[in-house]
């Protein structure tokens, strides 16, 4: 039985700040979920702070993707604490499974990101009551999934040359540049100019152009590059597809994909050629799941993107992109690409892709001192505790 929910709050430091279009990131405030069940255990004691087997066997864990500010998307993480903590969370009782929560968020309106944290840890407690990795559970064919990177905006070309120059050596075998106005073509052609037009390469707006910048988009088509992603605002579906007619190169949609209809949509209306599916972005990965199975019988491509997860989120992610329809290497980078010391035991990357987690659920754990250390506070909400309050 469930006993109830750890919400958990901590911050980590990146190894180097993270500068997109809407915003750069220093380190990410963390939100984690523990669904605290009772299966095997002696005592009613619980989740102590020593050894790697100091939580249960039956707990679930969910790490939130939400950034600290609404500039990738309109969510932000003490919005998506404070949507779980009172709508949320009260959904849960003593035998909640995943696919019941899906069911049963489906009155709550948005909140994709909050939906996904606590799905995704009463996912991973299914899955390790019935003895499943997440992998098999998604119906995975593969062990390890090749690693793309993302690179952000440097502050001028030299310093991008040596930042991308590092990632083809260190074995990553696909580059994103983030772009913006006035940091697009210019990156772009540095980059083929130094190491060639063999480097998979694409390009990340993160939302930051217009329509009306159609004719410059199109000069990136001399570049041979992969796929634009967002070019245009998440809403902007239909710009996307006049979009599209201008520019050769295959439009990729992140923002703007929230959910299997939106997909759908996005697809009929060709406003899109490939899809990056995050499970955080679309409410979990039983929703990531269903795009996938409409992108692989509508023969789009899909890649799997990243929120700059630390292992917890990274491990899920792995083992969706082990997936048949995920044909494209996706943002899934090593843990040393973010952190100097991850939560978890480290992603390292071999021979240009990373292992998928084997183990029950997502097949990972925080390693417990490590997540203490880094913790701001920490509590325990007891299932059904909130109901009277609804
Ligand atoms: O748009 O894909 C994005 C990071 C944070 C928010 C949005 C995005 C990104 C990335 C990096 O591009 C993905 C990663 O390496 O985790
Ligand atoms: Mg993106």
């Amino acid at each position: 039985m469930i006993r109830g929910v750890e919400v958990r709050r901590a911050r980590i430091a990146l190894v180097s700040p993270f500068r997109t279009s809407f915003g750069t990131e220093t380190g990410r405030e963390l939100l984690y979920l523990r669904v605290a069940g009772d299966e095997g255990r002696d005592s009613a004691a619980g989740g102590g702070t020593a050894g790697v087997d100091a939580w249960g066997v039956a707990d679930g864990w969910g790490e939130c993707v939400a950034m600290s500010e609404p500039g990738y998307s309109s969510e932000y993480v003490d919005g998506c604490e404070d949507v779980l903590r009172r709508f949320l969370l009260p959904l849960v009782g003593p035998d909640t499974t995943a696919a019941a929560f899906h069911d049963a968020a489906r009155a709550v309106r948005g909140h994709a990101m909050a939906k996904a944290t606590l799905e995704t840890a009463l996912l991973d407690r299914d899955l390790r009551l019935a003895g499943t990795s997440l992998a098999a559970h998604l119906g995975a064919t593969r062990t390890r999934v090749p690693s793309g990177v993302s690179v952000g905006i440097q502050p001028d070309i030299p310093t991008l040359l040596r930042v991308v120059g590092a990632h083809l050596d260190e074995g990553y075998v696909r580059i994103k540049l983030k772009i913006e106005p006035g940091w697009d073509l210019e990156p772009v052609a540095a980059v083929r100019r130094e190491y060639g037009h063999d480097v998979p390469l694409q390009v990340d707006a993160n939302a930051a152009y217009t329509v009306a910048h159609a004719g410059h988009l199109a000069r990136l088509d001399d570049h041979g590059l992969l796929l634009i992603e967002q070019p245009l605002p998440e809403d902007d579906v239909w710009g996307h597809a006049v979009l599209a007619r201008t520019v050769r190169t295959p439009i990729c949609l992140d923002e703007s994909i929230t959910s299997l209809e939106v997909a759908r949509g996005a697809i009929e209306a060709g406003a899109c050629a490939i899809i990056n599916i995050k499970p955080g972005r679309v409410g979990g990965y039983l929703e990531a799941r269903r795009i996938h199975d409409l992108c692989v019988e509508r023969g789009v491509p899909v890649w799997c993107g990243g929120m700059l997860e630390t292992g917890v989120g990274r491990a899920a992610n792995l083992a969706l992109a082990a997936m048949p329809g995920f044909t494209l290497p996706g943002d899934t980078s090593a843990s040393a690409r973010y952190f100097a010391r991850d939560v978890t035991e480290p992603f390292v990357l071999r021979e240009g892709g990373i292992d998928v987690p084997q183990g029950p659920g997502i097949g990972v754990r925080p390693i417990p001192e490590v997540l203490d250390a880094i913790t701001e506070r920490s509590d325990m909400v007891r299932v059904g505790a909130n109901r009277a309050a609804r």
